[in-house]
C-alpha cells in the first residue's frame, strides 16, 4: 500500500439535494411546529400550505398540539381542512386571527409577494390580512429579485364586460416592453372549448405577463390597478408576511423576518 501521504484524498460526502417536493414538505413541518395552543390560523392554499395542513391535522390527532381553529382561504383548503379534521371558522366570527400560513409563487427581498396563480388570491388576502402574523413557506425557488419574473400577477375581475377591464388594464401599461394581459381560461370537457376559468367568488382571472417583472413601485402598481372598475383584486402581497421560511436544496431551512 502507498504511503498516507500518496492516497488520493476522500471524495467530500455529496451535499444533499432535495427535491422541490421534499423542500415544500420541510418548510410546512417547520411552520407546523410553531403553531401554538389554542390559536385561530388562517389556512392557506396550494401544494405547500396542503402539507402543513396535513402536518397539523397529525399533531393535533397525536396530542401535540390542540383547541385550534382554522380560517380557510378557498373551498378546495376548506374540503381539505374536513377531510383532516382540522375544526374550522371564518372572519365573521374571528376577525382577528392569532397566524396564518401560506405558500407563494414568488418572494422578494422585501418580503412582497406574487400569489394566486392556483387561483385563490381574494380570500388569501382576506385570511392574512387579518393575520397578526402571517408565515410564508416556500422552497428557494420562490425566492425572486423582482415579482413577476417567473410567472403572471393575477389579477381577479367581474366577469360583467370582462373584456372591457382587461382593455383598461393594458391601456395602465401601454407604455411597457413585453406586456400582455390575458383571460385565464380551462379546458372544458362538456363544451370541447376553452372557457374561463371560475375563482371561489365566481369571478375572472387576468393573467398579467411582464417581460423583466414589475418595473417600479409596487404601491403605485397596486393602486393603479386597484382604480379600475371591475378590478376586485390583485396577488401582490405588499409588507404583509411577518417572516418567510424558505427551505433549500441543501436541506437547510432560512428564515426570513
Ligand atoms: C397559494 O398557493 C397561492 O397563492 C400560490 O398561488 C400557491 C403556491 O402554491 P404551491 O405551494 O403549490 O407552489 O397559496
Amino acid at each position: 500500500t502507498p504511503p498516507p501521504h500518496l492516497l488520493s484524498p476522500p471524495l467530500p460526502s455529496p451535499s444533499p439535494s432535495l427535491t422541490q417536493d421534499s423542500q415544500k414538505l420541510l418548510c410546512a413541518q417547520r411552520a407546523a411546529s410553531l403553531v401554538k395552543p389554542s390559536t385561530v390560523i388562517g389556512l392557506g392554499t396550494g401544494s405547500t400550505a396542503s402539507l402543513f395542513l396535513q402536518h397539523l391535522s397529525h399533531l393535533l390527532s397525536t396530542a401535540s398540539l390542540h383547541s385550534i381553529v382554522g380560517v380557510p382561504t378557498s373551498r378546495k383548503t376548506e374540503d381539505l381542512a374536513k377531510d383532516l379534521n382540522i375544526p374550522l371558522t371564518d372572519l365573521g366570527s374571528h376577525s382577528i386571527l392569532d397566524l396564518s400560513v401560506d405558500g407563494a409563487d414568488e418572494v422578494d427581498q422585501e418580503m412582497n409577494l406574487v400569489k394566486g396563480r392556483g387561483g385563490s388570491l381574494l380570500r388569501e388576502k382576506m385570511v392574512e390580512g387579518a393575520s397578526k402574523e402571517f408565515v410564508v413557506i416556500v422552497d428557494e425557488s420562490k425566492l425572486v429579485p423582482r415579482l413577476g419574473t417567473t410567472g403572471p400577477i393575477p389579477v381577479e375581475i367581474v366577469p360583467f364586460c370582462w373584456e372591457y377591464t382587461i382593455m383598461k388594464i393594458k391601456e395602465l401599461f401601454q407604455g411597457e416592453i413585453g406586456f400582455d394581459a390575458k383571460l385565464r381560461t380551462v379546458w372544458d370537457e362538456k363544451e370541447g372549448k376553452e372557457v374561463p376559468f371560475k375563482t371561489d367568488n365566481e369571478n375572472y382571472i387576468v393573467n398579467l405577463l411582464f417581460e423583466k417583472g414589475i418595473g417600479g413601485d409596487l404601491v403605485t402598481f397596486s393602486d393603479q390597478i386597484l382604480r379600475i372598475t371591475g378590478v376586485i383584486e390583485h396577488g401582490v402581497f405588499i409588507g404583509m408576511a411577518t417572516s418567510v421560511i424558505v427551505a433549500k436544496k441543501d436541506g437547510s431551512i432560512v428564515i426570513l423576518d
